[in-house]
């Protein structure tokens, strides 16, 4: 059976011509098995192909579910589009820009269906570097403790980008909230099949969290542009919503509704999904809230697993993710290499920002006897990573210590 293609020593050799040659012969099951050998138990919910550059991991190709390789994710502090994961319900829908309208109604003074021009035009345009995150992030880790279905993402379901667009909050004044106003739901233009029809994702946040914008946070962002480029069809174009600080379900693409309501959104990933229950029972469910803000997190990108290392001075990199609490921050992150016995502290190599990722580096002490690296990471609060995560039937917001198999001699 493959492992990853950088443990493959076959596919490590072949060129690079060779090897989509590789890729094609052995076709989409068969080429790039790139799960984690950690994970090897759970392979068979687990399978997946490679793009051809051999950079993300495809999950499913129609709807899109890809998350790049984990080495590959922390290249960079800003994620660049091409590695950026991408989480799909339902296959792209078309979008015609020039006759495209959002519209904002409910509990508002004035209903609106404002043009993409109209848009950019009457509002003030912003950027905010913000991370995103699928909180079935590193959900293949539920798993080794009990299965779990759905997209089986390992660390790369995560990434940082700048986005450029316009404050949700000017858009809600400019159509004036009631009071009563309590809740902004966001509906996609995608078309879901569920129950026999279909049915557009949905999310929907306070009201009190799309108007609390600080210099440069805005509270939510309606954006048209990501790390300078126009939106990808992937990614949401025209027009996606985007929540800093939130799981990236609430972040809605091909975004054409706006709804102010008293309540949160009836729609399925608000009723239904995200939500973080153990046995399943309908009072669980509706005893349940919706998940928004994302968990403290930290992740080894390098080495892979099962690299091989020469004892001593190992060189271990990765990300570490502050709580999406305001003003939280990533305070230390720690690997170890004896099982949590000692822990040697992190240099953070990138910028410190609220909402966002940071990279880490650390030399690491490591004995031929070591047979993983664990990190974890404690926010400027006091907030520490838990060894453990609780496990949830859906596989949400994996979060304990992560470990990474070495072979070290
Ligand atoms: N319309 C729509 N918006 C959506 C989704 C979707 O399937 N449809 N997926 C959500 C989920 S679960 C995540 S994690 C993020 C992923 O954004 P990305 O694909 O740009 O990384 O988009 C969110 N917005
Ligand atoms: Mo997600």
């Amino acid at each position: 059976m493959h492992t990853t293609h950088q443990l493959n020593p076959t596919a490590l050799s072949l060129s690079e011509s060779n090897r989509r040659q590789f890729l094609r012969n052995a076709g989409v099951a068969g080429a790039g098995l790139a799960v984690a050998p950690l994970f090897s138990g759970n392979r068979s919910a687990a399978m997946a192909a490679e793009d051809a550059a051999g950079n993300m991991i495809i999950h499913t190709t129609s709807p899109l579910n890809s998350e790049p390789k984990l080495d590959v994710l922390t290249e960079s502090w800003i994620t660049p589009v091409e590695s950026f994961y991408v989480r799909s319900h339902a296959p792209n829908p078309k979008i015609d820009p020039a006759s495209f309208r959002l519209t904002v109604e409910g509990l508002v003074d004035k209903q609106l269906s404002i043009s993409l021009a109209e848009l950019n035009g009457m509002f003030e345009s912003t950027s905010v570097v913000a991370t995103m995150t699928c909180a079935g992030n590193r959900r293949s880790e539920h798993s080794l403790i009990k299965p779990v279905g759905g997209v089986p993402w390992q660390a790369g379901a995560i990434g940082n980008a700048r986005w450029f667009g316009v404050r949700l909050s000017e858009v809600l004044k400019k159509a004036g909230l009631k009071e009563n106003a309590k809740h902004v739901w966001f509906e996609g233009l995608d078309e879901i099949s569920k129950g026999g029809g279909t049915i557009p994702f949905g999310a929907s946040i306070p009201v009190t969290k799309a108007m609390t914008d600080k210099e440069g946070m805005p509270g939510a962002l309606l954006t048209t542009k990501m790390n300078d480029q126009p939106l990808t069809p992937d990614h949401g174009a025209p027009l996606r919503g985007v929540v800093p600080g939130y799981v990236g379900a609430r972040s809605v693409k091909w975004l054409g509704k706006i709804v102010v309501s008293d309540r949160p959104s009836p729609n399925h990933y608000v009723a239904t999904a995200y939500k973080l229950v153990q046995e399943g029972t309908p009072v669980e469910w509706d005893e349940s809230g919706p998940i928004y803000r994302f968990p403290l997190n930290s992740v080894i990108c390098s080495p892979v697993a099962n690299s091989k290392v020469a004892a001593g001075q190992v060189s271990v990199a990765g990300y570490a993710l502050p709580p999406g609490q305001p003003g939280a921050s990533i305070a230390k992150v720690e690997v170890s290499s004896d099982e949590g016995r000692t822990w040697t502290v992190a240099k953070i190599t990138s910028p410190l920002r609220e909402h966002c990722w940071v990279l880490w580096k650390a030399d690491v002490k490591v004995t031929s006897a070591a047979n993983e690296l664990i990190v974890r990471a404690i926010d400027a609060q006091g907030r520490t990573q838990p060894q453990h995560a609780d496990w949830n039937m859906k596989g949400y917001m994996f979060n304990g210590w992560y470990h990474i198999p070495i072979d070290a001699s």
